[in-house]
């Protein structure tokens, strides 16, 4: 179970954040408000405690708090963020995290290593992490080291495609993986309860599990229907704005 989530605002600078969609157009930096709003009310439902940190305008990704820190249940890691314009959101984080794990538990992914949170799956104590454009050989080696000293467990998964490695596959717990495009017929997810998702609603891979309930973008009924039909309550949330920014539900927190 999650006690605790920490959020970023989204700041008005947002609308230079990255893309790989730019037809999408930028975000509407007023919706995308509301759109957060809604976000913090649906985690609040599920029964956690949310820390709302400050718009940050020296970066425009920064609402993507998932990035630049991975919280275990034994340990928090800093990470060393591959897009040179997030990089420094690592030293932004580091504050947020120290309320709630003592100096000897903050872990830090170093130079050469790249990595990105997004690129983490958590399945109980082992964790996957895609080797992408944003996280490099080097910062996955650190990053399994950091787990083991931690009795903590993870491999690496190659990435050919998406962004970051939950951006195609996500874990619902009790077994349930949502699976999309290149992950579909991934041997290391062989072993799991596949919920594949169609290719029009690929965007929708990226759910998150909070305390027993699923919380799925809004607009993808294919999606919101397996997630139901496979057992959860489901909560949606509209992430129209983040999307344009490649973005999604677990992008935008951290949840421990
Ligand atoms: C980026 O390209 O870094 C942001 N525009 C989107 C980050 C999404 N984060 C995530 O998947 N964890």
């Amino acid at each position: 179970m999650f006690k605790n989530v920490i959020v970023r605002r989204p700041c008005k600078a947002m609308v230079e954040g990255i893309t790989s969609a730019p037809e999408l157009g930028k975000p509407d930096y007023e919706l995308a408000l509301k759109q957060h709003d809604n976000y913090i009310e649906a985690l609040k439902k599920c029964g956690v405690e949310v820390t709302v940190l400050e718009a940050d305008e020296r970066y425009p990704d920064s609402c993507f708090v998932e990035d630049p820190a991975v919280i275990t249940r034994n340990c928090a890691i800093i990470t060393n963020p591959g897009a040179a314009s997030r990089n420094g959101e690592k030293n932004e984080i580091i504050g947020a995290v120290k309320k709630f794990f003592p100096e000897d538990k903050i872990e830090y992914i170093k130079d050469p290593g790249t990595l990105e949170g997004g690129d983490v799956m958590m399945v109980g104590d082992h964790f996957y992490v895609g080797r992408s454009a944003r996280t490099n050989e080097e910062g996955i080696k650190q990053f399994i080291a950091i787990l083991e000293k931690h009795g903590l467990s993870g491999s690496e998964v190659p990435l050919e495609k998406v962004l970051h490695l939950k951006t195609g596959v996500n874990y619902i717990e009790n077994n349930n993986m949502l699976v999309s495009g290149e992950f579909i017929d991934k041997p290391e997810f062989a072993k799991y309860n596949k919920i594949v998702i169609p290719e029009e609603e690929a965007y929708a891979a990226n759910c998150i599990w909070v305390n027993g309930t699923v919380i799925v973008p809004e607009g993808y009924p294919a999606v919101e229907k397996a997630v139901k039909d496979a057992g959860y309550d489901v909560l949606l949330v509209d992430t129209s704005e983040y999307r344009k920014l490649d973005g999604g539900l677990s992008c935008l927190s951290l949840r421990f």
